[in-house]
Parts: C-alpha cells; structure tokens; sequence
C-alpha cells in the first residue's frame, strides 16, 4: 500500500467553547473519525488563561488576541490529539477557513459557524506544531498509542 510509507503526523484538533456549548462535540469528533483518523487523545478541559496565552503567542501582537483569549477561557473545550498519514493539513481542509463565511460548505466551519470569532475549533498549521501544541495541552500518560485493525484498509 503505497500510502502507508508516506508520513503518519500528528495534530492538535480542540473543540472551542463555543462548539461545547452549542453540543457539537460529538458531530466535530465523528467527522475526524469518518475520515478514517485515529483519536489518541481526548478530554474536557477549562483551559486556564495562562495556557491559552501560551497556545496562541504567535498572536500576541494582534488588535483581537485580547478576545480571543476570553473566548478560549469562557468555557469548557474538548481537547483531542489525531494521528494519521497527512492528519495536520487534512485536518486544516475538514475544518475550513478562519473566516467561516469564507469556508466552504461541506467543511466544519462552513457547516456550523457563522463568525472568526466563534469558529468552533481549531487545528495545528504544521507537523511542528501538531507536536509542540500536543504536548501542550496533555499531561504525559493521557496520550494514548494504539493500533487500529482498519488503518491497512485505510492508508
Ligand atoms: P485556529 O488556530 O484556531 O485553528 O485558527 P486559524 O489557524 O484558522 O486562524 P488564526 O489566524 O491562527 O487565528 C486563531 C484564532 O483567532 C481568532 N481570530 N479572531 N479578526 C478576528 O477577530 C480574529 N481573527 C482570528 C479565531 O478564533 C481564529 O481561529
């Protein structure tokens, strides 16, 4: 199977507050899982504001990282690592653009979303940070390695 030489990544998928309030963890988990990805990690988390700040540093000199971070820590999240060959730019497709008048129909955000700032998850940009944002968000032993019977099938 030509596939399974190419790379297996890593990424860090988090349903935001808004997706935990609005009772669409199970519908964004289920589109991951369709694809034919593997969940290693999951949990429900409030996020202190200190790791939110950490997470999204990057944007520390944006107008909207103010808000962004209220958002990050107005509630709950649903943290999640998912491994499979190409998982982080494939994830990044799944979910759609920032803007979700921009995303297309058919993608997370174009689906369930309407406003940047009430986007309802996020994804890793990189292999990197797929890596750097796992380790992040999840304390050693909550990463759970496992092998699926269905990956010959679907790699
Ligand atoms: P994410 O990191 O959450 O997957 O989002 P992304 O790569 O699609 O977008 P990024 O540019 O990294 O922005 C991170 C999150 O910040 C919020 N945002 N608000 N103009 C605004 O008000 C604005 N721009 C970005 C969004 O929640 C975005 O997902």
């Amino acid at each position: 199977l030509v596939a399974s030489l190419e790379q297996v990544e890593e990424t860090y998928i988090m349903v935001k507050p808004d997706g935990v309030q609005r009772g669409l963890v199970g519908e964004i988990i289920s589109r991951f899982e369709k694809k034919g990805f593997k969940l290693t990690g999951l949990k429900l988390f409030q996020c202190p504001r200190d790791l939110a700040e950490e997470h999204y540093k990057d944007l520390k000199a944006k107008s909207f990282f103010p808000k962004l971070i209220e958002y990050i820590v107005s509630g709950p999240v649903v943290c999640m690592a998912w491994e499979g060959v190409g998982v982080v730019a494939s994830a990044r497709k799944l979910i759609g653009s920032t803007d979700p008048l921009q995303a297309e129909p058919g993608t997370i955000r174009g689906d369930l979303a309407v406003q940047t700032g009430r986007n309802v998850v996020h994804g890793s940009d990189s292999p990197e940070n797929g890596k750097r944002e796992i380790a992040l968000w999840f304390k050693e032993g909550e990463v759970c390695q496992w092998t699926s019977v269905q990956a010959p099938w679907l790699r």
